[in-house]
């Protein structure tokens, strides 16, 4: 069944994905194990076959939403709401980037957590940034990069929250494929996580 939902995020089954991950709930496989053993190992298949030349950007992207339906069925199973609100985070994706899916994992996820969770979306400025946090007055802001031409610009948004006055009041956590700890502690970030669970453990940490 793992293999069957994995075949038709690489073919980009759209239509099919619901029930396939329907399918696969129905028969005792978790969530997450429909997560991290099937739905992320396609898109890292993806990923590599257009790294080779043997997949294009439309099929990639068509991978993606095939991979965002099966995500769709999954998310109240990913999100047990916790009745008290643990802290609030806002989270986006950086200027320049607009891959979503891992963003919008750690968003769910932390959700799950009990936190109350602001998802800002995709391309988001270092002025959008700094003003969802004077509207919303998180204890986290969370940053995602998937591109490593656009994680740049995530110092650019601790900057402007230093030039807001508004850095000292929140906790900030980067993440996304090519980011890393190190990389983390050059840019003064409070902390990096390597996927949504070890996400959702930081963010706890965090507040
Ligand atoms: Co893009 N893309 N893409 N792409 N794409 C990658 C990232 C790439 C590695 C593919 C490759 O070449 N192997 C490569 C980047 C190379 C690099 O910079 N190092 C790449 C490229 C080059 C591009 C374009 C530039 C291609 C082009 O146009 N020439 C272009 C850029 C567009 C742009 O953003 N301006 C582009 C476009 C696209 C699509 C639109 C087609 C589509 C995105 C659709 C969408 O997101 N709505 C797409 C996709 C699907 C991918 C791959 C195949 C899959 C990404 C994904 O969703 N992974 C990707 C290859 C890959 O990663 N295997 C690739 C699944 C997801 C669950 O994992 O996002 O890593 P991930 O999230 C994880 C962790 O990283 C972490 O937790 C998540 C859950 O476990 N995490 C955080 C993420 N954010 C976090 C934040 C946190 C903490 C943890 O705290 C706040």
């Amino acid at each position: 069944m793992l293999d069957k939902i994995k075949q038709a995020v690489l073919a980009g089954d759209m239509e099919g994905i619901a029930e396939l991950t329907n399918q696969a709930l129905a028969q005792g496989i978790v969530a997450g194990e429909i997560l991290d053993q099937a739905l992320t190992p396609a898109m890292d298949i993806v990923g590599r076959e257009y790294e080779d030349g043997d997949r294009y950007i439309p099929e990639m992207l068509i991978s993606a939403e095939t991979m965002k339906g099966a995500v769709l069925v999954l998310k109240p199973l990913l999100v047990e709401a916790g009745v008290e609100a643990r802290g609030k985070l806002v989270i986006g994706t950086v200027e320049g980037d607009l891959h979503d899916i891992g963003k919008d994992l750690v968003a769910m996820m932390v959700e799950g957590a009990g936190f109350e969770v602001i998802n800002l979306g995709a391309e988001i400025t270092a002025e959008q940034f700094v003003n969802a946090v004077k509207e919303h007055k998180p204890n986290i802001i969370g940053m995602s990069a998937l591109l490593t031409t656009t994680m740049i610009h995530m110092p650019d948004v601790i900057d402007a929250l230093k030039q807001a006055g508004l850095r000292d009041q929140l906790k900030v956590m980067i993440g996304g494929a090519p980011v890393t700890q190190a990389y983390a502690d050059k840019i003064g970030a409070d902390g990096y996580a390597a996927d949504a669970a070890s996400a959702t453990k930081l963010a706890k940490s965090l507040t």
